[in-house]
């Protein structure tokens, strides 16, 4: 099939899981038109079958805002056209799905548009009232819409009134990028002790992920045993996280790692990772845990149990509860047994329940169904 996808080439899950995807579809032999504003930061140079078409946008004087959106949706109409596409999947709802919409609305061409609904589209922007009715609107015109948890599936038909078909097809990673690397050498860099516990928290630092709540676990963990926290990643919380590391006086034992390209690397030096956002609809930093091999302890609120199963592959604890995902912690750490245990099963379960090749033929039988209807 020939595939045009549309998604934020930033880094981001949706943009990951959007490149990921269309790499796989091109090893299959399908043809792929990536229509973003710059490369995806995941897209190597050389990749046959895949082709990029950059979306420009107009900074006219007149203009008080750049019309992403239009540029977008010509540009979608020019590729429909141009290369003749069969679908047309856009990864995020706002603004892509309603670009889709115009776009096919441009052309005569009979593309099928297939939405993913990635999480904050809905659990943030649905809450927008200056945005839900045009969420609704790019749902219900998509051929078919896909949401990365039953959860995020639920709550979108709740919040939106909206009786279209929405299927899930979870998150997935690239098993070569993500398993346990020897990296001896880089606990000895940062300055840990071989013996000394790590635990790891990677995110992009928004306020939804509540990172202080992990930096207030940290602490309560510290009155019961040594150990380090890794902070990894950038965005608009660091500079206030920085300052509650100060303020407890965590210094030497906090590192604030930066966006990194190691992640693999870290996340493998790491026993127990925290994830206690208070909206995540998957948390595709989770899987990339647990196909290091470590057990994740995620906060109990949107797809994250469906990840977790708590007990077995990590801990599902309540949101805004430090205290109790301390106790988590404790109970991993204190319990090398029970951590080796977890720490197997995590990778089980990322490498057997969320493969790649079958989420990827989820995808296809969805285009596959558009298609013939
Ligand atoms: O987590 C973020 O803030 C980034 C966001 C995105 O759109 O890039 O991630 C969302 O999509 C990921 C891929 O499907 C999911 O794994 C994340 O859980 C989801 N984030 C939230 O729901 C907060």
């Amino acid at each position: 099939m020939k595939i045009g996808i549309t998604c934020y080439p930033t880094v981001g899950g949706s943009g990951v899981v959007a490149t990921e995807l269309g790499k796989a579809l091109a090893q299959k032999g399908h043809q792929v038109h990536f229509i973003t504003s710059s490369i995806p930061y995941r897209l190597e140079e050389g990749e046959s079958n895949i082709y990029f078409h950059e979306v420009a946008v107009s900074s006219y004087a007149v203009f008080q805002y750049p019309p992403y959106d239009l540029a977008l949706a010509s540009k979608m109409a020019d590729v429909i056209k141009q290369e003749k596409l069969d679908i047309l999947h856009v990864h995020y709802a706002v603004p892509h799905a309603v670009s889709a919409f115009l776009a096919k609305e441009m052309v005569e061409r009979k593309v099928k548009i297939v939405t993913t609904l990635h999480g904050t589209d809905i659990t943030v922007l649905g809450y927008d009232p200056s945005l839900s009715e045009m969420i609704r609107f790019g749902i219900e015109r998509s051929d078919a819409v896909t949401a990365v948890s039953d959860d995020l599936a639920a709550q979108t038909k709740n919040l939106l009134r909206t009786n279209s078909r929405i299927d899930t097809i979870y998150n997935f990673i690239d098993n070569k990028i993500y398993y346990p690397r020897e990296a001896a050498g880089l606990k000895r860099e940062l300055g840990i002790e071989e013996n000394t516990k790590v635990i790891v928290h990677v995110s992009n630092f928004r306020k939804v992920k509540r990172v202080e709540d992990v930096v207030l676990t940290f602490h309560k963990v510290l009155q019961e045993i040594d150990a380090k926290l890794l902070l990894i990643g950038d965005g608009p919380e660091l500079p206030v996280i920085r300052e509650l590391v100060d303020q407890l006086g965590l210094n030497g034992k906090v590192h604030i790692t930066g966006s990194q390209k190691r992640v693999a690397e870290l996340l493998s030096i790491s026993d127990v990772k925290l994830l206690l956002s208070s909206k995540e609809s998957f948390g595709l930093v989770i899987l990339e845990a647990m196909a290091c091999g470590v057990p994740v302890i995620g906060a109990d609120v949107g797809g994250i149990p469906e990840v977790i199963q708590h007990g077995k592959s990590g801990y599902i604890t309540p949101v805004k509860n430090p205290e109790a995902a301390a106790q988590r912690v404790l109970e991993l750490l204190q319990n090398p047994e029970k951590q080796k245990a977890m720490a197997a099963e995590a990778m089980r379960r990322a490498a057997e329940d969320f493969r790649k090749e079958d989420i990827v033929k989820q995808y296809e039988a969805i285009y596959e169904r558009v298609v013939e209807e």
